[in-house]
């Protein structure tokens, strides 16, 4: 947009003036950022009305993605960013006398999410609206985010996201959208004068979900869609109904918190109900405004696509189906066809543990309606397949079974399309999680591998980075990422190697003063930085990287007269908050940090900083400064990854395992620019076909792993009693689940080779160099893009290829 400065300067004393009602110099950064965010809200709002009426009068077919976490992270500068006015808004505020930073370090940062697959529908929202498609989120608008992190004697301590307190400057409440969402109650079919059947509750407790929206804003065009979030709230009272206090808090807690639990399944019922609740009133919200448009249902798909992100939002296939059913009258062959063509959805994770199921009894008693149409696709599921495919394979994967209603099941049934994220996993998904589906429907199983938002990254996370890349090959990447290509004609340019060289130090010295400043450690920015930011989790392997840790303080130990590479561990990391194991991993590499920190014999050469209350704003601080990237998951396990692209982005060279999107990432780089190592996929199932992995006869043949491993029982790391025995005996005891004693000595190998490298600067910059130009692949916007042409079927206008 176009915006003179004097305008802006304008426009924003009289925001402060209006909403504060005092003089600038009297305000906080808050009050600053909150005028500043309204006023941004507002010169926007012509361009998102705009939008949708243009989608409404060209009757464009229009995406929902259905999430129940979205991790958008701050939005003041990405808006500004996007709206072309970040120079403008900056000069302007400076001249005003006010701290732009400090401005921006106001914003709340939402943690409606817990990781990877939160932030990656963040990102696809931004990308959706960055090439012109008309995209739209559907979420909860959690009152509490994920928790904050807080080390306390280094063990992890819960603290509540209190992340509304004082509004949120970006929101639209849209009460006048609001609907309602029925829980529980009776149901019985009434046969209706015409002969059909209908359904009459009784007794239902019924919450009123209420919209929230935020306009997602496109990089340097003209779009902006809606992230629609919902909050639970009482339905309007005509007729007096009383509320006990009970039944305001059972509403009330609908959105009340986002379950902190990452790539494992919730068995509560109010898990359940949240997801139905949000199911629910996104899919009412997309049915009435497509009745609004249209007088038939027969061409619903040509005109709505809806996305299922993981199996939470499952639930919008039979709602649908209520809704056609029972609403509008569709038959029932009518209704799952527009059901079907209409639903797509995307699987993110193999683990077993994550894979949703609800008992019966509770689906039916909380779900009474739904619960009857899931019967019915279960039923005519094993009336089509059986005859075709017999009757155990389909026993295996129909929607109810083993007294459990199978969300994974039911979604990959009731949709025309299943993905996975990474090639890899893809293959895993039809070669096991879902196999017998995969033979039922091939046609429906198709890749899409994860991508990340550049703009956020590496335009807003890496300035330095972002204006070194434009001085030497421009602008046109910001909008085509895979331009980034060109910078592979510098890598003999060592002046510009040593530029890249000089960038980096200065986004290792940011990092270190907020390290300095908020943990009261001293880093040294010409060390190794190496870092692992990720949830924690035991495939997720930080435990592997704690050995190393462990490895180089004894190795300095033993010989302190040998020269010693200086390197900093650098770990962001929360732990669910039950999950007894991960936290004590936190709290080993929390102790191991304080005895290699303060141990003079160490000095600086080795320091652990594990950085409390890792999220999307210290992702912004940390990604840029680092050197190594640690993707070092059991292969297999992690079904994409996108802190590994984060990174890349960012000139770390990756420590990884092929496992996800490592694979791909290699491929785009090279390896020589990568350190591989450990068990492939292969070999993992491998093991687990002939069941003869042997992690006690691994560690017996290995004296220095012997060592190492034996530093957690041994009372070298003080402040740890029972939490270094778990780690011991989940590796020896419990014969190591995840095969990180198998992938120690590769590891380590490949660690050494990284302190030798690191001293060769130019060599260093050079592989840097190579992964940041290879990094544009990795773009989100090329992400939404092939789900736009095999899945959605919508278009975009940004031209992708
Ligand atoms: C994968 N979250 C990454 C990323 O595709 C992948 C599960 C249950 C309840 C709450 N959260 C979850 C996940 O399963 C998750 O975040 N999965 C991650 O999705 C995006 O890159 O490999 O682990």
């Amino acid at each position: 947009m176009e915006l003179k400065e004097a305008q802006f300067t304008k426009d924003f004393i009289n925001e402060i003036r209006a909403t504060y009602a005092v003089d600038l110099k009297d305000t906080s950064p808050m009050e600053q950022y909150m005028a500043l965010g309204h006023l941004i809200k507002r010169y926007n709002g012509e361009s998102w009305t705009d939008t949708s009426r243009s989608y409404r009068k060209n009757d464009v077919k229009q995406v929902y993605y259905f999430s129940i976490e979205f991790l958008p992270g701050r939005l003041l500068q990405s808006n500004l960013l996007n709206l072309g006015i970040t120079d403008v808004v900056k000069k302007g505020l400076k001249n005003l006398g006010l701290n732009f930073d400090k401005i921006v370090q106001a914003e709340p940062d939402p943690g409606l999410g817990n990781g990877g697959l939160g932030r990656l529908a963040a990102c696809y929202m931004d990308s959706m609206a960055s090439i012109g498609m008309a995209g739209n989120g559907n979420g909860i608008r959690y009152r509490y985010g994920l928790f904050k992190q807080v080390f306390m004697n280094g063990y992890q301590v819960e603290l509540p996201d209190d992340w509304l307190r004082n509004g949120n400057a970006w929101e639209v409440r849209r009460e006048n959208r609001a609907c309602l969402v029925r829980f529980g109650g009776h149901v019985w079919l009434q046969e209706q004068p015409d002969g059909s059947l209908k359904p009459v509750y009784d007794h239902t407790d019924d919450v009123l979900a209420v919209p929230y929206d935020t306009g997602i804003i496109g990089y340097h065009n003209v779009v902006t869609n809606t992230l629609r979030l919902w909050s639970a709230e009482l339905p309007p009272n005509e007729e007096q109904t009383y509320y006990s206090q009970e039944q305001r808090d059972n509403i009330d807690e609908i959105t009340k918190v986002l379950y902190p639990d990452d790539s494992n399944a919730e068995g509560r019922s109010l898990r359940l109900r949240q997801e139905y609740f949000f199911s629910s009133a996104g899919v009412q919200s997309i049915v009435r405004h497509y009745a609004a448009n249209h007088t038939s249902f027969k061409h619903f798909p040509q005109k709505v696509a809806i996305h299922i992100n993981d199996t939470h939002p499952t639930l919008v296939i039979p709602e649908l189906m209520r809704i056609l059913l029972d609403e509008y009258n569709c038959s029932w062959d009518l209704a799952w066809q527009i059901t079907t063509s209409t639903m797509s959805y995307t699987n993110h994770t193999i683990m077993q543990e994550a894979l949703e199921t609800w008992p019966i009894g509770m689906f039916q008693g909380l779900l009474p309606r739904i619960y009857q149409i899931v019967e019915e696709i279960d039923r005519r599921y094993r009336a089509e397949k059986t005859p075709v495919f017999g009757q155990n394979i389909v026993d295996r994967t129909a929607p109810l079974g083993h007294g459990q209603v199978r969300m994974a099941y039911l979604a990959v049934i009731g949709s025309h399309s299943v993905n996975g994220v990474a090639p890899l996993h893809t293959e895993l998904l039809k070669k096991d999680v879902l196999t017998d589906l995969y033979r039922i429907y091939p046609e429906k199983f198709n890749n899409k591998t994860n991508g990340i938002a550049d703009r956020r990254w590496l335009e807003i996370a890496n300035q330095p980075l972002t204006k070194l890349i434009d001085s030497k090959i421009g602008k046109k990447w910001h909008a085509n990422p895979k331009l980034l290509q060109e910078l592979s004609a510098y890598e003999s340019d060592e002046k510009f190697l040593q530029q890249l060289a000089e960038v980096k130090k200065i986004n290792k010295r940011r990092l270190a003063d907020y390290v300095q400043s908020e943990m009261g450690i001293t880093i040294r920015t010409d060390a190794i930085f190496d870092v692992q930011i990720k949830r924690l989790h035991a495939y997720k392997r930080q435990v592997l990287h704690m050995l190393e840790i462990i490895r180089e303080y004894l190795d300095i130990k033993r010989h302190p007269e040998q020269s010693f590479i200086p390197h900093v561990h650098i770990f962001g990391a929360k732990a669910a908050p039950s999950y007894h194991y991960a936290k004590s991993v936190i709290k080993v590499i929390n102790a191991l940090a304080d005895l290699v920190n303060n141990d003079p014999d160490i000095g600086d050469k080795l320091k652990v900083v594990f950085i409390p209350n890792y999220g999307v704003s210290l992702g912004e601080l940390i990604i840029p400064a680092a050197d190594i990237s640690e993707q070092i998951s059991t292969a297999s396990k992690e079904a994409s990854g996108t802190s590994n692209m984060k990174l890349m982005t960012n000139g770390a060279l990756s420590l990884a395992t092929m496992d996800g999107a490592n694979i791909d990432i290699v491929r785009a780089a090279g390896k020589q620019n990568e350190y591989i190592f450990g068990l492939t996929a292969n070999d993992v199932y491998g093991y687990y076909r002939r069941n003869d992995y042997c992690a006690k006869s691994v560690y017996e043949n290995n004296p220095e792993l012997q060592r190492v491993v034996n530093a957690l029982i041994t009372n070298m790391i003080p402040g740890i009693t029972t939490e270094g025995h778990e780690i011991y005996d989940s590796l020896l005891k419990y014969n190591d689940e995840y095969f990180v004693l198998a992938d120690y000595a590769e590891y380590v190998k490949q660690q050494e080779k990284i302190a030798q490298d690191f001293q060769d600067t130019m060599t260093w910059q050079r592989k840097s160099l190579a992964n940041i130009a290879a990094s544009g692949t990795f773009s989100a916007d090329y992400s939404v893009a092939r789900y736009a042409e095999d899945i959605w079927q919508v278009p975009y206008n940004r031209i992708l290829k």
